[in-house]
């Protein structure tokens, strides 16, 4: 039997095929269902379904694959978890697929961007015989099949089960709404934290589902459960909001609480929702019937200074009510900056739990990463804020200077956007280094495009801080300091690729510092650059 190794994402799919959580579903979609699905939501039998559930394979094991063959299903460490009786095998157009799922095909959707560059190209569809669920090493006693969660539910006879999933940190606005939720509709609650394979194995994740356990024991006795949602979010607004209701539905639930921008990615570029505030709400609410669930709508709320409650925004706004707006992002700032966290926020466990994966800038290692034209000043800014940080001596610090690191890391490159991407990724991979060891790194190449730029910060902003600084210096000056001759000889064309004269610069969109060397001496740019991490608590106010 020809078998398949699942990846993460797909082990999550076939979890939840298995566990009961994806009903009436006994198998991946074959293709008309998913046409159907896409067209309008619904399999050929007609049941409501929004999303599709469909195996995902290379055109070179389709080679070896035929409708009726028995295909193995297995994970990462070969244990063979199910095997798929291949009924369709089929090459669908995905672009129509994120039109129709996602409502875009923009790849600024991190889902349109996942199916149309990781998805592979055929799908194969087919009925499931199981033979164990996929293994799992954390939270074991939160994992349970829907069906048996189900099953618990009827046999204690709980027919108003309340389905609260979350993927963020839960605080005292989801342990507040909970008991009002469960009050108002005499109801148990279950409590769904997602665990979307991205992420199965970060911090973050281990930090949601202990706040999940701590909210728990802020709650009343007895009125909720919890257990893990192993799903494989796709972020695809009212459709998937759709789709969980269902899902929560085979868990038992008999209402779902749905937030006002469920399922709703942040464009990276804009960072906007993709989707309308309570769209997903408005498209839920034509289907509850025909699902079976009732939709518990959650307004936006924030907290009430006077009434030491959270309320609707609306209501704030009709009573003209003093409200905070104190939310996730400001409480990461007060971490990074090891602030006091309002006490009303959450819970001191919570807090603890986060204090521990997001330490505050003081405790954290960072990469200074100067960027800028030839002449622009990087060289002389780097060497002189290395020689400050090094008298304070709170931390290590490692300065690679584009010259020094093109003479050691870098002897064989040239100046081809090739080249200089792979230069930019080495610094990016040994800066990385230094601020995962709580150091600090100071770089200063010209790194003239933008692309390489956002993936070294990406990489290094897991393990610590990432402070760009762009000399915004003009070429004029620079080509005025001319300082090693090489923009006459550049004009001359005896330099090729020269960054500025004949090869391109992309400015830096977001820069966390903008300096003009042209305007400010050496010292009045370093105090602004010293200025910037005493002010964000990179360093001790002394
Ligand atoms: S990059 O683009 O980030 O990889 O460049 P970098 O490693 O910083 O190297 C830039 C230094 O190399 C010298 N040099 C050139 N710069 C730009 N374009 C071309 N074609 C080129 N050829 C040589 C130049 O001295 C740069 O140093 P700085 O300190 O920026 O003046």
């Amino acid at each position: 039997m020809f078998s398949l190794t699942l990846n993460r994402r797909q082990l999550y799919d076939l979890e939840l095929l298995g566990n009961g959580a994806l009903n009436p579903l006994s198998g991946y979609m074959g293709r008309d269902d998913y046409e159907r699905v896409l067209q309008d939501a619904r399999l050929v039998d007609n049941t409501l379904w929004p999303i599709p559930v469909v195996l995902d394979i290379s055109e070179e094991a389709a080679e070896q694959i035929a409708v009726g063959d028995l295909l193995g299903l297995r994970d990462g460490e070969g244990v063979n978890i199910a095997c798929l009786r291949v009924n369709d095998i089929w090459q669908p157009d995905r672009m129509q697929e994120a039109h129709a799922i996602y409502g875009t095909t923009s790849r600024k959707h991190p889902s349109v961007r996942t199916l149309l560059d990781k998805v592979q190209k055929i799908y194969v569809g087919g009925i499931i015989e199981f033979f164990q669920q996929p293994s799992h090493y954390d939270f074991l006693h939160l994992r349970q099949r829907a069906d048996k969660i189900r099953g618990e539910f009827e046999s204690a006879n709980e027919r108003q089960v309340v389905g609260f999933q979350t993927w963020n940190i839960c605080h005292r606005l989801e342990r507040d709404l909970i008991i009002n939720i469960a009050k108002k509709n005499s109801a148990k609650v279950l409590l769904l934290p997602v665990v979307d394979q991205n992420e199965a194995r970060s911090r973050e994740f281990f930090s949601r589902v202990q706040s999940c356990e701590a909210i728990l024991r802020h709650l009343p006795q007895g009125i909720a459960k919890l257990y893990l949602l192993p799903v494989m979010m796709r972020m695809a607004g009212p459709r998937e909001t759709l789709w969980k209701s269902i899902i929560h539905r085979n868990y038992g639930c008999s209402h779902f609480v749905v937030g006002p921008n469920d399922c709703s990615p942040l464009n990276e570029d804009t960072s906007q929702e993709f989707y309308g505030k309570y769209e997903s709400q408005e498209f839920l609410e034509k289907y509850v019937d025909e699902i079976g669930i009732q939709m518990v709508a959650v307004e936006e709320q924030s907290y009430s200074v006077k009434k030491k409650m959270y309320i609707s925004n609306l209501k704030a706004l009709e009573k003209a009510e003093k409200i905070s707006n104190y939310a996730e992002k400001d409480l990461r700032n007060d971490l990074a900056l090891g602030n006091r966290i309002p006490d009303w926020f959450s819970f001191p466990e919570v807090i603890q739990g986060l204090s521990k994966i997001y330490p505050s800038n003081s405790q954290i290692g960072f990469t200074l990463f100067f960027t800028g034209l030839s002449g622009s000043g990087k060289s002389t800014l780097a060497k002189t804020i290395e020689a400050i940080l090094l008298a304070r001596g709170e931390r290590s610090v490692t300065l690679l200077d584009g010259d020094i690191v093109r003479h050691n890391l870098s002897s064989e490159l040239g100046f081809s956007r090739a080249h200089r991407d792979l230069n930019i990724q080495r610094i990016g991979f040994v800066a990385n280094e230094i601020t995962k060891n709580r150091g600090i790194a100071i770089c200063a190449p010209i790194a003239p495009y933008r692309a390489v730029r956002r993936e070294v910060r990406s990489l290094i902003q897991g393990n610590g801080r990432f402070i760009e600084v762009y000399l915004s210096t003009p070429i004029s000056v620079c080509e005025k300091r001319d300082r090693k001759g090489l923009y006459a000889k550049a004009r001359a064309g005896e330099i090729k690729q020269f960054t500025g004269v004949s090869d391109p610069y992309e400015v830096p969109e977001n820069a966390e510092i903008v300096i003009d060397t042209s305007k400010f001496s050496v010292t009045k740019a370093c105090d602004e650059i010293i200025d910037y991490l005493l002010q964000n608590g990179f360093l001790a106010l002394t």
